[in-house]
């Protein structure tokens, strides 16, 4: 399929070193991924949906061990343990190599090793970046041939260049005490072992468009960023777009794929989305920022999403789509807690257990997920697959915030936004009565996700602006905001499209705010309320007043936050936090104590 001297070399390398039985060159073929669909139906590693209710739908089980990503053992292998940072696992690259050679010896013994050329971003773009995944798993392949572009077209457009990511994966016996996700960002390589579950084998996603990627475009002037990518369309057909980092559970895809409410959907609003994850971005000839979604899929969780919450994605999973540790129903269709009101009887588990929604337990996993193409999104944008990308208007930082942070605010500038980003943090689910959870500090929400030392990548922030010509103007939102007694004060989902019209309104110079010690917040009467309909807690409607109150800035929970961000930042080394951010944080200590 090739002649590239660096592609055949490695992949003989790594046949040498896992020993299967048989290699397999995926050419991204109907043909060949119809034929491995049927193979691994027959052995059992992946069950055919009912095709009336669900066509080209398929079903599949982790190990009951390996259901999610594992921070923990995921590891940047740079030359040095202060180029990775304080925020992720480091060991000696010749140390990791070693101990990987070893896991993947033989590793692949009486199995089919797969060669996957796959890209990230559309194949030929300027964005594009080309990888190769070697993996022993068909619902690796499967899974891959959803979320990115695979097979020969990306070896053509690869040509002789050696300059491609590596990435290998092995089963192996999927033991929890030697699996390893690991990046050696120096080397464009990833290895993974010992897993087969999705955020540890799609090596496109994570380990390359995030990982790698972070890594890569600091070295060449671009960024990768865990965010993702809306456009708005006004009644007068003009279009504008946003990128959104948020971490896990504050709702990223269902932003990604909002419904306006009706009010506004019959002035002629729309949103559409491009990416729910990951946007690389870069700067254009004109100045202005653009970004790609490196993707082709979606791996969305699939518990919560039901036809209110989010009927986009709901509707994206209906045909050629891979349903990984939900609940399989009797006639083969598919199910998970907050589909709906009725789970299936007499059916099993996502364990493969006999399982009784009636006793409380859990029929589908919190983590069980749908690999679904982007292009079955009814919002997907006509942009989604634009080579040169979307201009980006606005950039949003948001987190779960019970009380400190208000609904919307805006930096000051470039450089305090980067500030903004970089004290991001979430909280985890607060209990009633005033009580809060515990705050965990994710920058950008790519604590889990960057390549490198997070001091060097908020230095890479604060040099990208100084390349932007049209600055993204930065915010920070927070749709989690509880009253005294634990109750959401604003409504979410759909109605987070009201703030996004402030948002872009600010943008455009059109939209007046208050400032105030942390950054710009709007006026309550310019947040658009019109139908909002909105019942807070039983007897009380979300009011004007309701809407003061989460527009806020409590002084004494900022100035408690000020000493969490103290402490984090003084995570690393000496001078590593740019000095640009040490003085955004005594400017906001002032302003809050003023
Ligand atoms: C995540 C994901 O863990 O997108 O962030 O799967
Ligand atoms: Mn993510």
């Amino acid at each position: 399929m090739t002649t590239n001297k660096a592609v055949l070399s490695w992949v003989d390398e790594m046949v040498a070193l896992t020993k299967p039985d048989r290699v397999v060159w995926i050419d991204g073929s109907e043909d060949q991924l119809e034929a491995l669909r049927a193979e691994a139906c027959s052995t059992g590693e992946i069950v055919k949906l009912n095709q009336d209710l669900l066509p080209g739908c398929y079903y599949h089980r982790t190990a009951v061990n390996d259901v999610a990503r594992v921070e923990g053992r995921t590891y940047i292998c740079t030359p040095t343990k202060e180029e990775a940072g304080p925020t992720n696992n480091w060991m000696d690259p010749a140390e990791m190599y070693k101990l990987l050679w070893g896991l993947y010896d033989g590793a692949m013994k009486g199995r089919t090793c797969y060669v996957l050329p796959y890209s990230m971003g559309p194949v030929g773009s300027p964005f594009a970046k080309y990888g190769i995944e070697i993996t022993d798993s068909i619902y690796v392949v499967l899974n891959m041939n959803i979320m990115t572009r695979v097979g020969q077209k990306v070896l053509d457009a690869l040509g002789d260049n050696p300059d491609f990511i590596k990435g290998i994966h092995a089963k192996a016996d999927l033991d929890e005490e030697n699996r390893y996700i690991v990046q050696f960002p120096q080397d464009n390589y990833i290895c993974s072992v010992n897993s087969g579950y999705g955020g540890n084998v799609l090596l496109g996603k994570k380990c390359f468009a995030l990982r790698i990627a972070s890594y890569l475009g600091r070295n060449e002037g671009w960024m990768a960023e865990h965010m993702l990518i809306l456009g708005i369309k006004y009644p007068d057909g003009t279009k504008k777009y946003v990128t959104g980092a948020f971490p896990s559970a504050c709702g990223k895809t269902n932003l990604a794929m909002l419904i306006p409410p009706k009010y506004f959907r019959d002035q002629g609003y729309e949103v559409e989305t491009v990416g729910d994850d990951i946007a690389w971005l870069r700067v254009g000839e004109d100045g202005q920022l653009y970004a790609i979604n490196p993707e082709y899929g979606f791996f969305g969780v699939a518990p919560g999403t039901n036809e209110k919450s989010n009927p986009n994605a709901l509707a994206s999973t209906r045909k050629n789509t891979i349903f990984t540790n939900v609940v399989m129903t009797k006639d083969g269709g598919v199910w998970w807690e907050g589909l709906d009101k009725n789970p299936p009887h007499g059916v099993e588990n996502w364990k493969g257990e006999p399982w009784n929604p009636d006793d409380g337990s859990k029929g589908a996993h919190p983590n069980s997920r749908f690999t679904a193409p982007a292009i079955n999104c009814p919002c997907i944008s006509p942009e989604f697959e634009n080579p040169q990308g979307v201009p980006i208007s606005a950039i949003i930082f948001g987190g779960r915030r019970a009380k400190t942070a208000p609904l919307v605010y805006e930096s000051r500038d470039w450089t305090h936004g980067v500030f903004v980003g970089s004290i991001m943090a979430s909280e985890t689910t607060a209990a009633a009565s005033g009580a809060v959870g515990v705050v965990r500090r994710d920058p950008m929400a790519m604590l889990p996700f960057c390549g490198y030392n997070m001091g060097d990548y908020w230095q890479h922030w604060l040099d990208m602006g100084k390349k932007i010509k049209k600055q993204p103007h930065i915010f920070n939102v927070n749709w989690f905001r509880l009253d005294d007694e634990g109750n959401f004060m604003w409504p979410g989902f759909g109605d987070n499209f009201r703030v996004l019209l402030w948002i872009l309104a600010r943008c455009e110079g059109k939209a007046d705010a208050v400032e105030t010690p942390i950054g710009f917040v709007p006026k309550p009467e310019d947040i658009d309320l019109t139908d909002l309909d909105y019942e807070i807690k039983k007897g009380h409607k979300f009011t004007e007043d309701d809407l003061k109150s989460i527009l806020t800035v409590e002084k004494d929970w900022w100035l408690e936050d000020i000493e969490s961000i103290k402490d984090f930042y003084g995570k690393f080394s000496e001078g590593k936090v740019p000095a640009e951010l040490w003085s955004e944080l005594e400017k906001l200590e002032n302003n809050l104590k003023k």
